[in-house]
């Protein structure tokens, strides 16, 4: 299955209206003051955000305009390409050095645990060296299910007790895999509320231990977030990147939402690339994020 088809199949498989009702806007008829005003509501409706929407109409009223467009269908081609613009990001060239370290942040159950294991697996399939670290300590259940974890991707793991510090975990953790020779270390973190100032604090230590033991790492700070908890998502991420600097998102859960416009309305705000996108709960479940692909499943 191609890209936009997995995509598709993905977002569709939850068969509310929002791809359905904008797949129909763009069968046929003028586009007069209906067609702008039902293409709102409908880009609203699916989480694309009041915002976002009313710019992207905006744009695609000036252009329709400008290049004579009288057909919806040639239309939606323009949105098409607007939506896949705004989606993507000025690409910066991650900094080097080895191991490259990634560390996935997030509220309660939004998938980091389950994303680890994912791109664990990833790079595994890569040929990459790849150690998970076992950074929620918060529980003992969270452990053991990185192990498992682990040993399905077959990769190796560092952890600790429960209740140690996340930050020593941290650690260790990366003095064994300079030792080692890994290639890509998988930080796995509890959830924590962004509203608890102590576990964002918490995030800053272990984000600055990180930095401590390899300069210029942690490399990617991977903010996980729920599709399906909507707009939630957008206020979680801001408060997160106040507290250690979130370049990536991964939007797990894109198989059990119908309004898939959250990812729009994500990185039109936030201006945090999308690195990742969660289909799924078994290993092969993540996709690398790709926005042209992306904006023509949506209007596919
Ligand atoms: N359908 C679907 N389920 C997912 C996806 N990603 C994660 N899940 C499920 O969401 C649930 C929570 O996933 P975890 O990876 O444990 O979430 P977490 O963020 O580590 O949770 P805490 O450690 O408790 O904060 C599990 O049942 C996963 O199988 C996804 O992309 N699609
Ligand atoms: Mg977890």
């Amino acid at each position: 299955m191609s890209l936009v088809e997995r995509f598709k199949a993905g977002l569709v498989r939850s068969k509310e209206g929002f791809l359905r009702s904008l797949d129909l806007l763009f069968r046929g008829g003028e586009l007069n003051d209906e067609f702008y005003e039902t293409l709102e509501e409908t880009l609203i409706l699916g989480d694309v955000g009041v915002e976002t929407t009313l710019k992207l109409v905006e744009q695609l009223r000036a252009e329709i305009k400008r290049y004579r467009i009288t057909e919806r269908s040639a239309a939606k081609e323009l949105l098409v390409r607007e939506i896949a613009g705004l989606l993507t990001g000025e690409e910066e060239q991650p900094p080097g050095g080895k191991p490259r370290v990634i560390l996935l942040i997030g509220v309660n159950g939004s998938g980091k645990t389950t994303s680890a294991a994912k791109l664990a697996h990833r790079y595994r399939r890569e040929g990459k060296r790849v150690l998970l670290v076992a950074g929620d300590t918060f529980r003992a259940a969270a452990i053991e299910q990185l192990k498992i974890w682990a040993e399905r991707a077959e990769v190796e793991i560092i952890s600790q007790q429960p209740g140690s510090d996340p930050s020593a975990v941290f650690f260790d953790a990366l003095n064994a895999a300079r030792a080692r020779k890994i290639d890509v270390v998988i930080g796995d973190t509890a959830g924590r509320l962004h509203t608890r100032v102590n576990l964002m604090e918490e995030l800053k230590k272990i984000n600055r231990v990180i930095g401590r033991v390899q300069p210029g790492a942690p490399h990617r700070v991977l903010l996980v977030i729920d599709a399906t908890t909507g707009h939630n998502g957008i206020a979680q991420a801001a408060h997160f990147n106040e507290a250690v600097p979130v370049n990536g998102l991964i939007l797990t859960k894109l198989d059990g939402t119908a309004r898939g416009g959250i990812v729009v309305a994500i990185q039109d705000l936030l201006k945090v690339p999308v690195r990742y996108v969660g289909m799924g709960e078994q290993l092969e479940d993540l996709l690398p994020f790709d926005p042209h692909d992306f904006a023509r499943a949506l209007l596919a």
